[in-house]
């Protein structure tokens, strides 16, 4: 079953006992949102507008119900636009997270999907840290068909950036899609490096479309707040892309994060394969959710 199916389930078990909005069913909703992730604090606070608008509009029925708690939550995630500002040839993606959350593999199918749309697609291996990085970002080069540009185990990231950003104005590409490591020898020094890489985009590349987005892994639950909130502060981000929806039923830290920190999820990641990532819908999720 995948997010949607599983979010759906939830949900439809708790309007399946619906008789009215009494208090058991504000505990019972408040409890089903913090079991689809959304955090203690946003359950909270979207169960307390629900009430007053229950109370004010004198809502009744079912449907009724539903259609307020699905405005409350669409405009709690309802940030900036999701789509991807890739207008200047080149523009330039970096994918900041974690170890582990689907950098490398996100990349991979963002090429392949941009490459589909005709876009002319380098990679750029600015993770350095270990040299089986490069090597897995090399095979997605390969089966999404573009380009690629590393350096050796241990090279600064900062140069192999450059190079890539050299090689794609020479080379006429359309989106540089740069990966980078997710643990260097510890936290200041990673943020640190971000901001080196960010600083050579601004030199060489001073009006390039640009996006941070950083790689979210749904299963972590509210440990991802955490990590937004982090790399907000270091490195200034654009999106979000949500990995491993597939897996897991969560995924409300959407709303948290589009709450609190007001940085919109972009792409959404649902399987291991190169067809698996899908722009954000927000409506979407909001429809699947309630
Ligand atoms: N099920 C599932 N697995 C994913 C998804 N995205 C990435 N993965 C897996 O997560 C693991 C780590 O991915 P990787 O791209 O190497 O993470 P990185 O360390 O951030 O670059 C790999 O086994 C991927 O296949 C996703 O959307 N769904
Ligand atoms: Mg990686």
């Amino acid at each position: 079953m995948g997010f949607f199916d599983k979010l759906k389930k939830i949900t439809l078990d708790l309007f399946s006992g619906f008789t009215e909005a009494d208090e058991a069913f504000f505990e019972e909703l408040e409890e089903t949102l913090i079991l689809a992730d959304l955090g203690m604090d946003t359950a909270v606070e979207a169960v307390e507008q629900l009430r007053s608008r229950v109370r004010k509009e004198k809502l009744r029925d079912q449907e009724e119900v539903r259609a307020a708690l699905r405005d409350i939550l669409a405009e709690m995630i309802s940030v900036q636009d999701t789509a991807l500002d890739l207008s200047t040839r080149p523009s330039v993606v970096l994918f900041i997270g974690v170890n582990g959350v689907g950098k490398t593999t996100s990349i991979g199918k963002l090429a392949h999907q941009l490459k589909g749309e005709g876009q002319r697609v380098l990679l750029c291996a600015a993770d350095t840290f270990r040299a089986a990085a490069a090597d897995q970002l090399a095979i997605w080069a390969e089966r999404a068909g573009c380009e690629i540009v590393r350096q050796h185990e241990g090279a600064d990231p900062g140069a192999v950036l450059f190079d890539a950003l050299q090689a794609a104005k020479a080379r006429g590409v359309d989106v540089v899609l740069c990966d980078t490591a997710g643990r260097l020898h510890n936290k200041a020094n990673l943020m640190a490096e971000l901001s080196k890489l960010s600083k050579i985009i601004d030199r060489e590349y001073p009006g390039a479309a640009r996006e941070t987005l950083l790689v979210l892994d749904a299963t972590t639950g509210q440990n991802g707040l955490v990590q937004a909130r982090q790399f907000k502060e270091a490195a200034g981000l654009t999106g979000i892309v949500l990995t491993k929806l597939d897996g897991t039923a969560k995924g409300g830290i959407v709303v948290a994060i589009a709450k609190e920190l007001g940085v919109p999820v972009k792409l959404a990641g649902v399987g291991e394969g190169i067809g698996d990532l899908r722009p954000f819908d927000a409506k979407e999720y909001v429809e699947a959710i309630i």
